[in-house]
């Protein structure tokens, strides 16, 4: 977990690097997430459970096994969410419609029920999108039928330039559970092994069949929404000293070394293992090839309809030299 904390830190700083030299055109950073992430990947059996991020999961996609470099083609402007195999990696592409990841965990988890089989699905949220009403149909739905699935919500304190305090009056995510008849708990997402222990105990109970659980993470988003946001304009340096809390990959790196799980020597080479992965991954995108045109029109329909023919049509004629 210490490496992929730290793979998860160093590339994500990159990326912002990456997106001021234009190699990527944006990238919404994960920088204080990791912990929740890869506290969450540990609790998941990727050969029967499912997974479904949002934009902001990168530390957690590394942590079950998905390409780096085909996922980040997504961020460097594949159209289809990155060129991993979502059915093989058991993750599903980024998704940036805040909200949906809800029903789609649901109506996976009922399909398990329907097929007889024991795989849960862990359905990523973050604390804006617990305002969507599609977060309220899915939790009804699965506290209704008792499915197997966790929702994880990352409450990092802001969606873009809203702070939670505007998103929920009650004071609590996880409390909003009880109106669901399934448990809510708050975790200190902040730590990796805290995270870990609370979503190994919820998948455990969805696959003996206890029904959901809903986990709030607690943490804050340390960076900007994302690469074309300036947090100045709505929250101050000062603030963000004050509400920041501990660095979740200082903490973890403190714990394994006062437990003597690594040692001084060992640090250094994580960092500098870490460094040359990143390389590669830059070295990988900056030499892809533009993704074909034609890529528009497959992979929607099997057959296209009357009006994409048209515009395909329209668009070999404009491409035609
Ligand atoms: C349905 C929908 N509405 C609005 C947006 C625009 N939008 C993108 S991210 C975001 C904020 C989401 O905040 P939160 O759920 O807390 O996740 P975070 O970005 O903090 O990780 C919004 C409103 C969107 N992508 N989808
Ligand atoms: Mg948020």
């Amino acid at each position: 977990m210490y490496r992929f904390l730290v793979r998860a830190r160093a590339l994500d700083v990159e990326l912002v690097r990456w997106h001021r030299q234009g190699i990527i055109p944006g990238f919404p950073p994960s920088i204080g997430h990791e912990a929740t992430q890869v506290g969450a990947a540990a609790a998941i059996d990727t050969g029967r459970d499912f997974v479904f991020p949002m934009y902001r999961e990168l530390a957690l996609a590394l942590a079950l096994g998905v390409d780096m470099r085909a996922y980040l083609a997504n961020h460097n402007g594949d159209w289809n969410g990155g060129s991993f195999d979502p059915v093989a990696a058991h993750v599903t592409p980024i998704q940036a419609v805040v909200g949906s990841n809800g029903p789609h965990a649901v109506g996976w988890a009922l399909g398990q029920r329907i097929d007889g089989r024991d795989g849960v699905a862990l359905a990523c949220i973050g604390d804006g999108g617990t305002s969507q009403g599609d977060t309220h149909e899915a939790m009804n739905f699965a506290g209704v039928w008792r499915l197997p699935v966790v929702f994880l919500v990352t409450n990092n304190q802001w969606a873009i330039s809203v702070p939670v305090s505007q998103q929920v009056a009650g004071g609590s995510i996880a409390a909003r559970a009880a109106g669901y008849g399934f448990p809510g708990v708050a975790v200190d997402g902040n730590d990796v092994l805290a995270v870990r222990a609370a979503v190994t105990d919820a998948v455990q109970r969805a696959r003996d069949g206890g029904g959901p659980t809903l986990i709030e993470s607690k943490i804050y988003r340390r960076g900007p929404h994302a690469t074309s946001d300036d947090p100045g304009r709505y929250r101050t340096l000062d603030d963000e000293r004050r509400d920041g809390g501990e660095d979740p990959v200082i903490r973890y790196r403190r714990s394994v070394r006062e437990r003597g799980v690594i040692e001084e020597s060992d640090v250094a080479e994580v960092d500098a293992e870490a460094a040359r992965w990143v390389e590669e991954i830059r070295l990988h995108l900056t030499t892809l090839p533009p993704r074909g045109g034609e890529e528009l029109f497959t992979d929607v329909y099997e057959e296209l309809t009357e009006d994409l023919l048209e515009q395909r049509a329209a668009w070999e004629e404009s491409t035609r030299a």
